[in-house]
């Protein structure tokens, strides 16, 4: 069965490292939206078969609800990429949502990912296609994003990874999503992801994915991750990845549209069928001009809450 991207609730994406197996139960029963159990950089090089191993187990020994269910493998300039798929694929439940690809550069990675699947998907029976989520986090892959977008249709989401981003950059940078006091203008701090947060909102928004901002490294700073959260929600994100499980009800928070929010969408949709109603497509309401795009943001605000709401 085939569905939209979107209508999958996406606020917060927790990372497991799959080389440590008792922080699984816990990644399973909190709030998460989305679990990842990684076999890439939180894994050093010696672990990766116990990793994978591990991570292969817990796709079936444990209930991980209705949440989206993803393992990020290692990257297809690694020995470990086709042992990865071919574990995940052959030997792992079909409870699998999603393959996460880390460092895309290149939409022919993504048609290699796929064919890799489809060949295993077959030899293996899979009743069910798994998905991809790309994660978007080197020079090369910003630039080439729109095209890795639209590479296969298995994809559901695209992924700011802001460390190796940093790396890959140059940016003068060790904070995992932090801000930098040399990025500010007279008023104030300035936000050094904006332009890869807005680039990959754009791409994932044009091929219909789910577009889902990099994780804030601070894992005691609640007040720095909830204004990260409200950057991205504010320019589209649909949610964001966290690394420890405290941050996760902020990002679910963060990334549900607030009542107030709601009331202001329903209060816009309602002032633009009175204007319908008299033969009008612009209107005022408190002072503000209304248009027929108006409706279509409202509408999307009501949508997402209806998704939200569950
Ligand atoms: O209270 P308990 O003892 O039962 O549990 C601890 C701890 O085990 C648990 N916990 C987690 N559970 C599930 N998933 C997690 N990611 C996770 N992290 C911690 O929560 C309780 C409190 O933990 P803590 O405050 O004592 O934290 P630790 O010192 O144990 O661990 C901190 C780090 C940051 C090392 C840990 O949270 C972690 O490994 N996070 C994920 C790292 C990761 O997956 N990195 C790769 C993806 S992100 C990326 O690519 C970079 C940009
Ligand atoms: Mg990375």
């Amino acid at each position: 069965m085939t569905h939209s991207p979107l209508a999958r609730l996406h606020r917060s994406e927790l990372a497991v490292p799959a080389i440590r197996p008792e922080l699984f139960p816990k990644g399973a029963a909190g709030p998460a939206d989305a679990v990842f159990l990684d076999l890439e950089d939180s894994v050093p090089e010696a672990e990766k078969d116990r990793a994978r191993a591990n991570a292969v187990a817990a796709l079936s020994s444990i209930d991980w609800g209705s949440k989206i269910l993803a393992v990020r493998v290692n990257g297809q300039d690694t020995p470990h990429f086709y042992k990865d798929m071919i574990a995940l694929l052959e030997a792992a439940s079909d409870r699998l949502d999603v393959i996460m690809i880390p460092k895309v550069g290149d939409p022919r990675e993504v048609f290699a990912a796929d064919l890799l699947a489809s060949q295993i998907e077959a030899s293996a029976n899979r009743a069910r296609r798994v998905g991809l989520g790309l994660v978007i986090e080197t020079a090369k892959g910003l630039a080439h994003v729109e095209a890795i977008a639209s590479a296969s249709p298995r994809t559901e989401s695209l992924h700011l990874g802001v460390a190796d981003l940093a790396a890959s950059l140059g940016m003068r940078t060790t904070a995992i999503g932090g801000l930098n006091p040399d990025y500010a203008s007279p008023a104030g701090l300035l936000d050094p992801w904006h332009f890869a947060v807005a680039r990959i909102i754009t791409a994932a928004r044009a091929a219909g994915l789910r577009p889902i901002d990099g994780p804030y490294g601070d894992f005691r700073d609640t007040e720095g991750l909830t204004a990260s959260a409200r950057r991205g929600r504010a320019l589209g994100a649909e949610g964001k990845m966290a690394i420890h499980p405290n941050q996760v009800a902020t990002l679910n928070t963060a990334f549900q549209p607030d009542a107030k929010e709601v009331a202001q969408a329903h209060r816009v949709l309602a002032a633009m069928e009175t204007a319908r109603l008299e033969g009008r497509a612009a209107v005022a309401l408190d002072g503000k001009l209304l248009d027929i795009a108006s409706i279509r943001q409202a509408e999307a605000m009501v949508a997402k809450a209806a998704r939200s709401a569950g």
